[in-house]
């Protein structure tokens, strides 16, 4: 067969499998701030310590503002494990302490249909968000000991998948299979750093990025 209609094909079978999908919703990221120095940058599984406006994008009312409403205090929250919305966890990926970020979340990434307190249903919202502090997740021996089930000393994907699932369903979340594969791929892409597919004891202890 001539390249040229294998390629007309390959276009056709590519249009059906991708082409009728609905678009998956997005965060629009603005960064309105960013520090010259960066030592590093957030991932899943770090703490952060964030200040934060919430605005509704349908007339600007204001919602929550960390500064102003509760106890005054910035909030800590784990990145990447659904403690927080959707679009959060989405948009506050590889920020450096000291930056700010406008996130525009649409309704499926936020409160949904449902809506939430102040917030109605079907709402976009908007927040002001600067991460004052980033910590590292846990990393202790314990937590390798318990994420390694065969006790070969090195975590394969699957060992860290299973983890993932306990972890959303210990936060009362359900398991959610592509997206835990998402997260696999996105922390070995950054832990395993000798690539052999497997995130050793030494690779999990410490951190190299803080260099
Ligand atoms: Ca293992
Ligand atoms: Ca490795």
């Amino acid at each position: 067969m001539i390249p040229e209609l294998w390629t007309c094909i390959f276009s056709v079978l590519f249009y059906y499998v991708h082409g009728a999908k609905l678009p998956e919703p997005e965060v629009k990221i603005e960064v309105l701030y960013k520090p010259f120095l960066c030592h590093r940058k957030s991932k899943y599984g770090d703490i952060l310590l964030v200040h934060y406006e919430g605005f509704l994008e349908s007339n600007g009312t204001m919602f929550h503002s960390s500064r102003h409403h509760g106890d005054k205090n910035p909030v800590w929250l784990t990145l990447g494990i659904r403690e927080v919305i959707k679009g959060w966890d989405m948009g506050l990926q590889g920020m450096c302490a000291g930056e700010k970020r406008k996130l525009t979340v649409p309704p499926a990434l936020a409160y949904g249909k449902e809506g939430k307190g102040k917030i109605p249903p079907e709402s976009t919202l908007i927040f002001d968000i600067e991460i004052i502090e980033i910590r590292n997740g846990p990393r202790s021996h314990e937590s390798f000991q318990e994420m390694d089930l065969n006790d070969d000393w090195k975590l394969s994907k699957a060992e860290v998948k299973e983890y993932l699932r306990k972890e959303f369903e210990r936060h009362g979340y359900a398991a959610n299979d592509t997206h835990h594969e998402v997260m696999v791929e996105d922390i070995f892409q950054k832990e395993d750093e000798d690539n052999d597919g497997f995130i050793s004891a030494r690779e999990f202890t410490y951190k190299h990025d803080e260099l």
